[in-house]
């Protein structure tokens, strides 16, 4: 029994077994003591980098992802080549399959059998804060583990999308030629969340205009110190994924050298923390919701002797 506790599948999984990493990720998914233990051990050490990578279904993130694995492996960031990396994909979309599309979803299909490249599907499957909290966690059980690296891919485009988004470091918003039309509604979202913009298929029409809309956007927005390039790539040839490789790394040397990496380190563990609150508030309440007090509660609103609102301080206190 010993082997299934989380510090012991810790080591096992920074000695190399992705076995026991597995299962390490399946406890973050599944929420519980366990995962409380784990945690513990993951956020004791200082995060890996977290590469985002969102956009719209189908727009060619996954097979991006594997051009960024391959140049991340041979060329690797300043201090060298990578020895390993993570990728995490995620679909929020789709919270009642629990995670099973994704076995489709998962195009990283040249580095499948690499043993430097974990790639790992992610759902929630109980975590109290659902995937916009798992995520982070996932992603500080791989820096624990010895990833220097993470890669976070999220499908969908709403909220949860911007969210996740949210817990990258730098964040590549992947978008195809004409995509405009289609995404009025979350252009905001995704002007908000972009350090680096993709304009992937490149090999179809209407590059150039997309181009322009994406410029027109920054150009309205407000100045920032970083200016997000629009990178054009044909994912499919792996045309200009150095050069999205060589922007990702420019972004991050922004960060470091401006001091923002800690800024928006600290804003996103506000914001973890905020998260974390709400979730066990929302518990708590569950758990209150039960038992004598709480049907006392009931039958004195329904009897007109307190109002719901004092009723709920009552509980709570
Ligand atoms: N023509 C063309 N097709 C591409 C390009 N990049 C990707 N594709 C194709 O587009 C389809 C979707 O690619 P994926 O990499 O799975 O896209 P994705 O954004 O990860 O998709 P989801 O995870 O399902 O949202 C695949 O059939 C790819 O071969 C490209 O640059 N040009
Ligand atoms: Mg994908």
């Amino acid at each position: 029994v010993s082997r299934a506790e989380p510090l012991d599948l810790l080591d096992e999984a920074h000695s190399g077994s992705r076995v026991a990493l597995a299962r390490l990720l399946t406890i973050v998914e599944s929420g519980g003591t366990r995962h409380r233990e784990l945690v513990a051990a993951a956020y004791a050490v200082p995060p890996p980098y977290v590469l985002g990578l969102t956009g719209p279904p189908g727009a060619g993130k996954s097979t991006l992802v594997d051009g960024l694995i391959a140049t991340g492996l041979e060329v690797g960031d300043r201090g060298g080549p990578l020895p390993e990396i993570a990728v995490v994909a995620i679909d929020p979309s789709s919270p009642f399959t629990g995670g099973a599309i994704l076995g489709d979803r998962v195009r990283m299909q040249s580095h499948a059998t690499d043993e430097r490249v974990y790639i790992r599907s992610m759902a929630t499957r109980g975590h109290l804060g659902g995937l916009s909290l798992a995520v982070p966690d996932a992603t500080r059980v791989l820096g624990r583990v010895g990833f220097a690296l993470v890669v976070v891919e999220t499908v969908g485009v709403g909220q949860m999308e911007v969210d996740i988004a949210s817990a990258a470091d730098s964040t590549v918003v992947v978008l195809n030629p004409g995509w405009g039309d289609s995404m009025q509604a979350n252009k905001a979202g995704l002007l908000e969340v972009a350090d680096v913009f993709v304009v992937n298929k490149a090999d179809r029409p209407l590059v150039r205009e997309t181009r322009r809309d994406l410029e027109q956007m920054l150009d309205l927005g407000e100045s920032r110190p970083w200016r997000p390039p629009i990178i054009e790539t044909i994912a499919t040839s792996a045309t200009g994924v150095a050069a999205l490789w060589a922007a990702v790394n420019d972004h991050r040397s922004h960060l470091e050298e401006s001091g923002e990496l800690a800024t928006r380190r600290r804003r996103r563990t506000r914001e973890g923390l905020i998260g974390v609150l709400a979730a066990e508030s929302r518990a708590r309440s569950r758990a209150l919701a039960h038992g004598e007090r709480f049907e006392a509660a009931v039958d004195a609103i329904a009897e007109g002797t307190i109002d719901p609102y004092r009723a709920a301080d009552e509980l709570l206190d």
